[in-house]
């Protein structure tokens, strides 16, 4: 009853022409006026960039992440890396202080800070200035560095690049790194299930970047100084991926070769052969280090015992490995069981043939005792320096050549270096 009343109606067609010829009036009028407040937005938007704060909006279209600043870390859920200023780091390092640089790597000064907020982090300034890396290229190598994290790798909290300056910002690991206590530097004696605990710890840091992250990562650095320890004494593996700022690892090595020969395999010092199995045989050296409380070259020592690797061999075959153990972990105890498998496990990684160095998935089972150990590790070989002492420069010819020759009987798998220190 109600319908045909409104569709009987006459007049409808007539007012809905007029309102439309009246909208499309109000539209143009509409469509001109956003036109023009369009325009003089573009006009706006061109004076303040090309005039007034070119600088500025530059660094917003380089940055689309975020504005400078601590404020950002772990914003949310999202991984992005933060931005720190460079002043806040500044004033954090104190100017970067003398009294705050914790120590000088191959990649630049590390220097100690304290953010407002309290928190304390590790500031590394790359010296960057053989690479021609740009900043975007800068940026996604954070980006990417940032995106691996493990509770035994060192966490990365940001980056800042101030002009050609290139800075990394680390949370601060409290007790420093283990080179302290390894080279008695510092008085901290650890025990051996804390030392045991350090060993699986870096154990599974190295898995993790080796197996188990969206990257393979190998890296190439593993060293005393290079594990940092928490305020509980577990390790965190540092400096992970630092190498991918550097083009040419040549220039990287050069200033860093000398000092970590001694953990450097020998494939890898001599024809440049880089894989896990690099790490895999540094990592062998470190557990040494760990249970003997010593450097991995010791000149000063009795000959025997100048090199760490070959004087743990001859432990191992004349059946007294209890000897190469630290004698404050001797008074203190230990666990026999435990300490004959890390020292079974340092020699399989220490073997000459990169192929039979066991996987670290492989290792952190047997560290762990679950699975049984069956393979004897043949005679390690390392890097050995006390011959051709007089040729002060270092020559790769030269070690590749000894390594070729027909090797002696009485040290099948030793190659020789000729650089001193
Ligand atoms: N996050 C950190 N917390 C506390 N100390 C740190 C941190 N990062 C580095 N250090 C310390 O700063 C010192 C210098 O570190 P750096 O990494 O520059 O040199 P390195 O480890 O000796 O050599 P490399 O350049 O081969 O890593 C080391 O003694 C290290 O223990
Ligand atoms: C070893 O040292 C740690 C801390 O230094 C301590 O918590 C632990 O109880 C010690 N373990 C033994 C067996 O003494
Ligand atoms: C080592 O190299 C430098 C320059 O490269 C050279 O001056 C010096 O004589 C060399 N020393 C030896 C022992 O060959
Ligand atoms: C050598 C060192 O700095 N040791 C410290 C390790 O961390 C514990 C707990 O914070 C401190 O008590 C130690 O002094
Ligand atoms: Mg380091």
């Amino acid at each position: 009853m109600p319908r045909p009343s409104f569709e009987g109606d006459p007049p409808m067609p007539s007012v809905q022409m007029e309102t439309s010829s009246k909208h499309h009036s109000s539209a143009l009028l509409f469509f001109l006026g956003g036109a023009i407040v369009l325009l003089i937005l573009l006009i706006l938007l061109l004076l303040y960039w090309k005039i007034i704060r070119p600088s500025k909006l530059m660094n917003m279209v380089r940055r689309p992440l975020k504005q400078p600043g601590p404020k950002d870390l772990f914003s949310g859920n999202l991984r992005t890396i933060s931005y720190f200023d460079f002043h806040t780091l500044k004033k954090a390092t104190k100017n970067f202080h003398p009294s705050n640089l914790l120590g000088v790597g191959g990649f630049g000064p590390v220097y100690r800070g304290k953010l407002d907020d309290g928190r304390l982090i590790a500031v590394k300034k790359l010296s960057l200035e053989k690479s021609q890396q740009g900043e975007s290229e800068f940026l996604s190598e954070v980006r990417m560095i940032t995106s691996i994290q493990h509770k035994n790798l060192v966490r990365l909290l940001g980056c800042c690049s101030d002009g050609p300056q290139r800075l990394l910002v680390y949370e601060y690991m409290k007790n420093r790194s283990l080179e302290l206590i390894v080279y008695g530097k510092s008085d901290q004696f650890l025990n051996w299930s804390t030392r045991f605990q350090i060993i699986t710890g870096i154990a599974r840091g190295l898995q993790y970047l080796h197996e188990d992250s969206h990257f393979r990562i190998v890296h190439r650095d593993i060293k005393a100084s290079n594990i940092l320890l928490d305020e509980k004494f577990q390790p965190r593996i540092g400096d992970f991926g630092l190498a991918r700022f550097f083009p040419e690892d040549q220039a990287y090595l050069s200033t860093a070769f000398a000092g970590t020969l001694g953990y450097t395999a020998p494939e890898y010092a001599i024809r440049g052969e880089l894989s896990e199995k690099a790490d895999i045989y540094s990592f062998g050296v470190l557990v040494l280090e760990i249970i003997s409380c010593r450097k991995n070259t010791d000149l000063t020592l009795p000959s025997e015992m100048q090199y760490l690797p070959e004087y743990a061999w001859k432990l191992y075959e004349r059946s007294s490995i209890f000897d190469l153990i630290d004698p404050r972990l001797q008074e203190d105890g230990y666990v026999e069981r435990d300490v004959l498998q890390a020292i079974h496990v340092a020699l399989l990684c220490l073997q000459p043939h990169a192929n039979l160095r066991p996987p670290m998935s492989e290792i952190v089972a047997m560290l762990t005792f679950r699975v049984e150990m069956e393979v004897r590790p043949i005679k390690p070989a390392f890097m050995d320096r006390r011959r051709n002492k007089r040729d002060e420069n270092f020559s790769c010819d030269t070690i590749s050549v000894v390594l070729s020759s027909p090797q002696q009987s009485d040290s099948p798998s030793v190659v020789h270096a000729n650089k001193v220190g």
